[in-house]
């Protein structure tokens, strides 16, 4: 069975004015695509072709396949970070959320500080995120394809593209003002929830 492209959960013009219908056109119409039609490509007629995703993200890192390792996280990357935003997102987190925000970095605040910092010193393409590892919320960063999927005892809570292709169509270079509406209007902290309650 075929990988394929999972639906966005919202219409291409829900994110805007912050993320337009253009950039989601490509982003997702066209970036998100390609990789899953790459990805069954480089799949077909090898022991992965009806692996689940998952799988095969961790087992293409292990077995240090990088063609199709590249492909297959950038998809499972792609679909969490539609996850992680949400139209009328951003404010402060409710429930689980708060109460580990609060204990593990100290403050709404400071985890901000954190992740658009990791965002911002991603040094070409990738990923920030927040992750529960050893119990713990952390803040932490990868290059290109990568992704915490591949970390034992770590579990990916949120996620923030940095590529350029992200946000060029929208605020061309300036990736710090990417991140701070990604940040103020729409991080999907149901998300963050919804990710916490299954990591226990
Ligand atoms: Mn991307």
């Amino acid at each position: 069975m075929a990988f394929t492209l999972p639906p966005l959960p919202y219409a291409r013009t829900a994110l805007a004015p912050h993320i337009s219908e253009n950039t989601l056109n490509f982003h997702y119409g066209k970036h998100h695509q390609a990789y899953v039609d790459n990805l069954n490509k480089l799949v077909a007629g090898t022991p992965l072709e009806n692996a689940p995703l998952e799988e095969v993200v961790k087992q293409s890192w292990a077995d240090k396949k990088p063609g199709i390792f590249n492909n297959s996280g950038q998809v499972w990357n792609h679909t969490f970070y539609w996850h992680s935003m949400t139209p009328g997102g951003g404010g402060k987190p409710t429930g689980l959320a708060a109460d580990r925000i609060n204990k593990d970095f100290g403050s709404l605040d400071e985890f901000k500080r954190l992740f658009a910092e990791a965002g911002a010193t991603q040094f070409g393409s990738g990923w920030a995120w927040l992750v529960l590892k050893d119990g713990k919320l952390a803040v932490t960063k990868t290059a290109n394809a990568e992704t915490p999927l591949t970390e034992a005892a770590v579990t990916p809570l949120l996620t923030m593209d940095v590529w350029e292709h992200a946000y060029y169509l929208d605020t061309q270079n300036a990736r710090p003002k990417y991140i701070e509406t990604f940040i103020s209007e729409l991080l999907n902290w149901d998300f963050v929830n919804a990710n916490l309650s299954d990591a226990k």
